[in-house]
């Protein structure tokens, strides 16, 4: 393998590049006219501008991105996350014109792309679900009876569906039809696919996923958990790993799991699996993301180890250098996504220039970022600036670090989620480890960050005033 096409933008572009190179693997850039001065660009061996800004007429048209590998003589693709990375027909065509997808092969892509699918090719494999049904339900009738045996809340979820959307909610018996309609006619609109399944409503779950990587020789291993619960409206906001509440059992066998759900499907790759942990401590899978995620670094950070390596290696026929014995978990990294979005303003997206651009530096600080200070922001695509990670040797040094961090990174021109970070850095309940998906709804709020600022502002002048005073009372001092 000697030249990797990124079929992709911003830090993850760059990010999959700098292992590229390390490998000494030569990297091609693709972009839309809206990057045309984007850092991924210049950062690549050779740059094809392949379109429009929107990403429909550039990052999304599969055959233009093999035509340009073709005539490169690319000889993989690395599609990063989002765009094309978990689009089968993508990964089949690559298949079918001899380019490398670095990634799972389209045949686990599509089983996992489908909830129902991925339900049915794990039953055997004997690993927990939440209880439901394991296919599509359009009866109304049926959907009563399930749902008195399963016991209310129930939810309803869209079989298509992915990050939340087409999800319902049903409370009580009452509710269930009009509920039932919607959540039908939503997952047609929305993915052409109108299959909807009823599982138990898990009421405040954590999220916690496993990495899993796996050979074409039928290796499997997983690189342990990271905790995904603080989100907001199904986007991340903080990551971490390891997990607080996860004992050392309850690790090895939510691994097990992972590895069986890899096993179910032939992965190949890097991949994620998704489970809700319960209050009792109980887990349940969820689905599997085959591809590589935002918050892979935090993984790479406790574990010692290079995902984009491993995936380039596995993708090159070669058998997992690492076996699950040779891996444990040194330290506690957080990762904080960076948005260009206004906290204060419902997160809306905050366009504009960046004035001012200076990302912080340190021991134990890492920022994936793809942007620098001068460039506009473009409004096309997901309005993430950068990925702050930090790596302590405990949990509390790792926040200690963050919230330094986050007061080092200088950002001018444009609102940023940074004080939203420091906002759950520095909440009572993050801190304690006690929190569940529903941190952000229960605790934020625009009011509470204002009035965080007011004390942080009010603290500052205090200090300045007892400084000032200190001073005047040396100068006051007789000599001795
Ligand atoms: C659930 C659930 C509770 N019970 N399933 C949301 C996204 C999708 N990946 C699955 N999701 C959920 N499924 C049952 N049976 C709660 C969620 C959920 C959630 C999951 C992970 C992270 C954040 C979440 C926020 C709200 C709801």
């Amino acid at each position: 393998m000697k030249k990797i096409l990124v079929a992709n933008r911003g830090e993850i572009a760059i990010r999959v590049m700098r292992t590229a190179k390390k490998m000494g693997i030569k990297t091609v850039a693709v972009y839309s006219t809206a990057d045309r001065n984007a850092p991924h660009v210049r950062y690549a061996d050779e740059a094809v501008l392949i379109g429009e800004a929107p990403s429909n007429q550039s990052y999304l048209l599969g055959d233009k991105i093999i035509a340009v590998s073709k005539s490169l003589n690319v000889d993989a693709i690395h599609p990063g996350y989002g765009f094309l990375s978990e689009n089968p027909d993508f990964a089949e065509a690559c298949e079918e014109n001899n380019i490398t997808f670095i990634g799972p092969r389209s045949k686990a892509i599509r089983i996992m792309g489908s909830k129902l699918a991925a339900k049915d090719a794990v039953k055997e494999y004997n690993i927990p679900m939440v209880p439901g049904i394991d296919e599509a339900i359009t009866d109304v009738k049926k959907a009563k009876d399930i749902a008195k045996s399963i016991g209310y809340p129930i939810l309803i979820k869209a079989s298509a569906g992915g990050g939340g959307k087409g999800m319902r909610v049903v409370e009580k018996e009452a509710d269930l039809e009009s509920q039932m309609n919607r959540a039908i006619s939503e997952a047609t609109s929305a993915f052409g696919d109108g299959s909807v399944f009823i599982e138990k409503y898990v009421t405040s779950p954590r999220h916690i996923e496993i990495q899993v990587m796996a050979d074409a020789h039928g290796n499997v291993i997983h690189l342990f958990e990271r905790e995904c619960s603080i989100q907001r409206r199904h986007q991340k906001v903080v990551e971490e790993a390891p997990s607080s509440v996860l004992t050392p059992e309850l690790r090895e066998q939510m691994g097990e799991a992972a590895i069986k759900v890899a096993k179910a499907c032939d992965y190949v790759g890097a991949g994620t699996v998704e489970f809700l942990l319960d209050d009792d401590k109980n887990f349940y899978f969820l689905e599997m993301n085959t591809r590589l995620q935002v918050e892979h670094p935090v993984t790479e950070l406790v574990t010692g180890t290079d995902l984009v390596e491993l995936q380039i290696k596995v993708a090159r026929g070669e058998t997992l250098p690492i076996k699950q014995e040779d891996l444990n978990i040194e330290g506690h990294a957080l990762e904080l996504r960076v948005y260009a979005e206004d906290p204060l303003n419902d997160f809306l997206p905050s366009v504009g220039r960046l004035d001012i651009y200076k990302l912080p530096v340190g021991k134990g600080i890492r920022v994936d970022n793809g942007f620098e200070e001068g460039m506009d922001i473009p409004i096309y695509y997901d309005p993430m600036l950068s990925k702050l990670i930090t790596f302590g040797s405990t949990r509390e040094e790792a926040i200690q670090l963050m919230i330094k961090a986050i007061r080092a990174y200088k950002i001018e021109g444009i609102q940023t989620t940074l004080p939203f970070g420091a906002f759950v850095c520095e909440h009572e309940a993050f801190r304690s480890g006690d929190f569940d998906t529903h941190f952000v709804k229960k605790y934020y709020s625009k009011e509470a960050l204002k009035a965080k600022h007011k004390d942080e502002a009010k603290i500052a002048a205090l200090i300045a005033v007892k400084h000032y005073m200190e001073e005047q009372n040396k100068l006051r001092l007789p000599n001795n």
